[in-house]
């Protein structure tokens, strides 16, 4: 007989998905049973961290990452995590077992209660099959519904006595099904699109994270080019969907209403591509758009099209629809774009170090084509100002802004990438929600590289209750943690920095070394 087990096990060679990112308890122990050779485990030891590394796994492949949490408790340890991959569009089979289907109604410990409610709204698609022989048929639709635009996390719970159970012998049906998008721009639509660019006297492009996410960039910056366009990566962004030095790139649009109108006017057209419109952050209210500005978005959710406060929207294949647009847009007859001056070089020898030496020093010793993961939330506009990020892939930060996404993500995009360098720069208050991704890296060896900006505090709420005008507010400081020392803990070498020199050597250190290693660098905090 074939099993549940062998059938499930089958399908997901077959679909290409071979490492499972878990973290184990009793539900899960007989689906993970005799486990295949061909098949490996990557153990994060809180659910948090190991959503987190395969949302940066699912990213950084564009492939869905499956991974398997214990119950309730383990997916309650998540939610956080799904909250970043919801909005980020990451592909994630999540699943988790549930009790032994004799003892689900007597709620034995370990019960799911409710369990495909549990992790909504934060899924696409949420089930428990209803019987064993339904559990490949079941896990072939979380497949095909991750992995379909909108791509999404997904949600299946499992009994754990169904593996051990018969399958259905059509389950075989479902190995190699292959379902795909496709999304293009109707002849009507192209050419409409076309007119409106054409006849723009001062447009611009505003892009977003599912441009990166379609492997576009390379378009947009024909597309930039040929319009002789300015680029603005939309606001809140977790990706980085434009080289940084390129003559037409003006920068991270700020996260405010207020400001992007104001930022944009002038503009008779604006093309936003693979972003929603828009990820604000602090209430700044105000016109969302000038008198005169007009918005068009393109993008690959529904729910971000329906919920735009302005302009119009298509919704399609953002790659097809860049790579289209990039193909056919008549080089437009206006001056080209001269570059924005590079930001003032900062002089500090000693430390604490001012945030933008750390980068100016990144910048210079870090190899051209690395891969940054940013979770130091007062630094941000520092880092997108004076980094230089090129290459398709270059940049991911919590979707949702939820913290503990960073850490454990560097390690599933170096996973991913092994042939680029990943540098994780993280704040000191950041650090903390995921800290146990150390671990995991050591164990697989796994060599992300790790920057903790030790300012001491919980700098971006200190800047926040400012903008709130907000005073006397408590917990907003983190003294006394010795990173260095946490990172030992966990078996990883770890290198202090506390001025520009050290810094400088400990990154070459840790570029020499085909290993994990954490730099603590002391750092000045946003107020000075
Ligand atoms: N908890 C979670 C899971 N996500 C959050 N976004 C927050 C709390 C609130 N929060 C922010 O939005 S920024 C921030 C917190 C606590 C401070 C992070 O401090 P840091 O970086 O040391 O990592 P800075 O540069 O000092 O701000
Ligand atoms: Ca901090």
């Amino acid at each position: 007989m074939t099993t549940v087990h062998a059938t499930t096990y089958e399908l997901l060679r077959q679909q290409g998905i071979t490492t499972v990112f878990g973290n184990p308890g009793s539900n899960e122990l007989p689906f993970l049973k005799d486990f295949p050779a061909d098949f490996r485990y990557i153990l994060g030891l809180h659910e948090g961290v190991v959503v987190g590394i395969a949302d940066g796994y699912a990213q950084a492949t564009g492939a869905p990452a499956f991974v398997n949490l214990h119950s309730a408790a383990g997916t309650g340890n998540a939610m956080g995590a799904l909250s970043n991959a919801w909005n980020s569009h990451s592909p994630l089979i999540i699943t988790a077992g549930q009790q032994t289907r004799a003892m689900v109604g007597i709620e034995a410990l370990l019960t799911n209660v409710e369990a495909t409610n549990l992790p909504r709204p934060l899924v696409k698609w949420s089930y428990e099959p209803a019987s064993a022989q339904e559990v490949p048929h079941a896990m072939s639709r979380a497949i095909h519904m991750a992995s379909m635009a909108p791509r999404g996390p997904v949600y299946l719970s499992v009994p754990y006595d169904d593996w051990a159970k018969e399958a259905d012998p059509q389950s075989t049906h479902l190995l190699k099904r292959q379902v795909v998008n496709a999304g293009g721009l109707s002849d009507d639509l192209l050419a409409d699109l076309l007119e409106q660019l054409a006849s723009a006297r001062n447009p611009v492009l505003v892009l977003g994270p599912d441009v990166d996410a379609a492997q576009a960039n390379e378009h947009c910056v024909t597309l930039a080019e040929r319009l002789k366009a300015p680029v603005w990566v939309a606001p809140s962004a977790p990706r980085c969907p434009f080289p940084t030095r390129h003559p037409n790139f003006r920068g991270l649009l700020p996260a405010g209403i207020a400001t992007i109108g104001k930022l944009l006017e002038g503009h008779d057209l604006v093309l936003v591509l693979g972003a929603p419109v828009f990820r604000y952050h602090q209430y700044d209210p105000g016109q969302y758009l000038a008198a005169g500005t007009r918005l068009i978005a393109v993008t690959c959710d529904p729910l971000e099209a329906a919920r735009a406060p302005m302009g119009d929207a298509i919704v399609g294949d953002v790659g097809l629809i860049a790579a289209t647009l990039a193909a056919h847009v008549p080089l437009a007859d206006r001056p080209e774009l001269k570059a924005l001056p590079a930001p003032e070089p900062v002089e500090q020898s000693d430390g604490p170090l001012r945030p933008e030496v750390v980068f100016d020093t990144l910048d210079e010793i870090a190899p051209k084509d690395a891969i940054y993961l940013n979770e130091s939330t007062s630094t941000t506009a520092l880092m997108w100002q004076r980094l230089g990020m090129q290459q398709q892939g270059s940049y991911y930060f919590a979707a949702a802004g939820g913290l503990g996404f960073a850490m454990p993500a560097a390690v599933g995009v170096q996973l991913a990438q092994p042939e680029r360098r990943v540098i994780a720069v993280i704040g000191d208050g950041s650090a903390n929600y995921s800290i146990t991704t150390l671990w995991t890296a050591v164990q697989y060896n796994i060599p992300t590289i790790f920057i903790i900006m030790n300012n001491g505090t919980y700098g971006a709420l200190r800047w926040f209750a400012g903008v709130l005008e907000v005073e006397n507010v408590p917990g907003l400081d983190v003294p006394g943690i010795d990173f260095c020392k946490v990172a030992q803990g966990y078996g990883m070498r770890a290198l202090k920095a506390n001025d520009r020199g050290q810094l400088e050597d400990a990154l070459h250190q840790a570029l020499a070394l085909n290993a994990p290693v954490l730099i603590e660098v002391s750092t000045l905090g946003p107020l000075g």
